[in-house]
């Protein structure tokens, strides 16, 4: 298991416009925000925006920091995560932004939702039915992602399993039996291999 943070990698703007900062305002928690304004849809201030993180290959939780969120009006802006899998937004959490600043937390659990090639995507929507446009502040956004070791070596793996099963059990009347879990079957492979 492995634990690292990302920075946003890129930010794209569906409903709404930016009136001031950029990707790298998100970076740290600093006063320097990204501006973002909504944009009239059918009657209602819409605004709704992607932020990319880099890709974390064995995804398997991701911890979303947000912090010194406001918004000029009150507002609450949804966050969904992309799925690669189900190809579907999966719905994280509900932010309550109003015009004092304040800090959210989103978590997602399980695969799908990163991968080789396949970035974070997050989606935050927001929408009012009022005649007057609205403004989002977002000081800084980060993710803490967890993810089943892809660089781990075999003898790695096998340290830890000798944790639980030991060698004679394991190597049991000079076969491999015992081996349970993500991954079993690559290290038996392995294994056989090389006996
Ligand atoms: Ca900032």
């Amino acid at each position: 298991m492995t634990e690292k943070n990302a920075a946003p990698s890129g930010i794209t703007m569906e409903y709404g416009t930016i009136d001031s900062g950029d990707l790298e305002s998100l970076f740290t928690k600093d006063r320097d925000y990204l501006i973002m304004e909504s944009s009239p849809v059918d009657g209602y201030q819409n605004l709704r925006y992607e932020i990319r993180f880099p890709e974390v290959v064995g995804l398997t939780r991701m911890e979303i920091t947000i912090q010194g969120v406001r918004a000029t009006k009150f507002v609450n802006q949804n966050v969904y995560a992309w799925n690669y899998n189900t190809a579907t937004w999966i719905f994280g959490y509900s932010m309550d932004v109003r015009p004092a600043l304040k800090e959210f937390g989103v978590s997602f659990r399980g695969s799908g939702y990163s991968g080789k090639d396949r970035p974070i995507r997050l989606l935050f929507t927001a929408d009012l039915k009022v005649l007057d446009s609205f403004r989002v502040y977002l000081d800084s956004i980060s993710i803490m992602a967890e993810s089943e070791a892809p660089e781990a070596t075999l003898k790695d793996k096998l340290m830890a399993l000798t944790l639980v099963y030991p060698w004679d059990t394991i190597w049991y009347g000079g076969a491999i039996s015992h081996l349970t879990g993500l991954g079993a079957d690559k290290i038996i492979a392995e294994m056989e291999k090389g006996k």
